[in-house]
């Protein structure tokens, strides 16, 4: 299933600079099912769903920025917060059937560090 190759993928990864499929859903080489995009991000479906809503938000700069580790609160603004992205996601999800909100504080959910399986165990 998507979940091996998926986690295939990940273990045989390494770190690097060089252009990713991401360019190539960027640049339109390949299809996405895009949700948002505008001159600094593009917000489009996961492939591989791990919940009922699954966004990927990318900025289109890369600039060696290729993870999470290296990133600072000034890339943050620069690269991925344009004035009205966040609500346009938002908009773009908010009619998704599946609520389940618990916390009524707001709040995004990024999911890493493992990889999951659908449905949840
Ligand atoms: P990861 O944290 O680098 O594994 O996240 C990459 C995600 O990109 C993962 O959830 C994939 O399912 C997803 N993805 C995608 O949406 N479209 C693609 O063409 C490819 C991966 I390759």
């Amino acid at each position: 299933p998507m979940a091996s190759s998926e986690k295939e993928a990940a273990l045989s990864a390494i770190p690097s600079d060089s252009p990713t499929i991401f360019d190539k859903i960027i640049n339109k080489e390949i299809p996405s099912n895009v949700v948002y995009e505008d001159d600094k991000v593009l917000a489009f479906r996961d492939i591989a769903p791990q919940a009922p809503v699954h966004v990927v938000l990318i900025p289109k700069l890369k600039d060696g920025l290729t993870g999470l580790s290296k990133l600072t609160i000034a890339d943050l603004n620069i690269r991925w917060v344009s004035t009205d992205s966040p609500i346009k996601v938002r908009q773009a999800v908010i009619d998704s059937p599946t609520r389940g909100q618990s916390v009524y504080h707001l709040h995004i959910h990024i999911l890493g560090g493992r990889q999951m399986n659908w449905p949840p165990a």
